[in-house]
């Protein structure tokens, strides 16, 4: 994360940031919660209950992941990063690796990612296996059937949650992309801004229902890049 001196900007992405590149969102009419039962593999009962679909359904996920590339939205967040001259932080509830594959570095995964592995053993977090089995084995304690997804699942404390809450009280603009602002506690960040006195931003292809300063309604692959353009070209960062 870049030193926090002034002019802070802390950006939210979700899944519709990425949806231009072909995954699929969560709760768009055709969305991931359409086709699976977020309590079967998405929960730690869940995977208890069946570890075998939970694992295919992330190595689904990443055989997914693995056909998709960057689009013009997630190119712009990292072109604004290297851009930016105060502090930036981008937080993503994506699993996905498009944040990175497009540049930006430092990229807070709340919610985990596909490439992790974490061990319930041990606790080691180690880059996982792109199939991944009841007979992964642990590179860090060497336990088979102990490795899951490095996933944060419903129920579950989301990574970072200290870092955001910090970033989130100094933030002077905070900007909220892709996202249905269904899930908490990232969809409690937008009041937390507010009350640092940010100014609060919406891109997403509707507006999501909650109070943003600015609400710019579109495609991310085309309402990113222009957004990133009037930003780096308005320096007080109101908009
Ligand atoms: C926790 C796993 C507690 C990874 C996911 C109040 C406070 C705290 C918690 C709760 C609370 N109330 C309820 C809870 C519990 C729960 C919750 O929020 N439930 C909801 C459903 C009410 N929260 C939790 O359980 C969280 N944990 O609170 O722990 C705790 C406390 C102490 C100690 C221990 C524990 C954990 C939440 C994380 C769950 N994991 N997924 C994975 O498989 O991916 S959630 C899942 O939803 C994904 O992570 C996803 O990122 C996330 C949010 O979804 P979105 O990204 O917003 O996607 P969605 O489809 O909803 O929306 C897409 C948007 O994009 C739409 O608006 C669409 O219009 C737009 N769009 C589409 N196309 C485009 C576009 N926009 C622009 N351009 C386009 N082209």
């Amino acid at each position: 994360m870049q030193p926090f001196t002034e002019r802070n900007i802390v950006i939210l992405t979700g899944a519709g940031i990425s949806a231009e590149s072909g995954l699929d969102t969560f709760r768009d009419p055709d969305g991931i919660w359409a086709k699976y039962d977020y309590r079967r593999v998405a929960t730690p009962e869940g995977f208890a209950a069946d570890p075998d679909l939970v694992h295919e359904f992330y190595n689904m996920r990443r055989r997914e992941a693995a056909k998709c590339a960057p689009n013009p939205a997630h190119a712009a967040l990292a072109r604004l990063q290297r851009e930016w001259p105060g502090g930036f932080l981008l937080v993503t509830q994506n699993i996905d690796g498009l944040h990175e594959g497009a540049g930006s570095t430092d990229v807070l995964h709340m919610h985990g990612t596909l490439s992790g592995g974490l061990c319930a053993a041990c606790g080691a977090r180690f880059t996982g296996p792109a199939e991944m089995t009841t007979a992964s084995v642990c590179p860090a304690c060497a336990e088979a059937g102990s490795v899951r997804p490095d996933v944060v699942w419903f129920g579950e404390m989301p990574y970072g949650m200290d870092e955001i809450s910090d970033a989130l009280a100094m933030a002077d603009l905070f900007v909220s992309i892709g996202t249905s602002g269904t899930v908490y506690p990232a969809a409690g960040f937008v009041r937390l801004a507010k009350e640092a006195g940010a100014w609060t931003v919406e891109l997403n292809l509707e507006a999501s229902g909650a109070h943003f300063d600015t609400i710019i309604e579109g495609r991310a692959s085309e309402t990113v890049p222009a957004f990133v353009e009037r930003l780096l070209a308005a320096p007080d960062g109101r908009l």
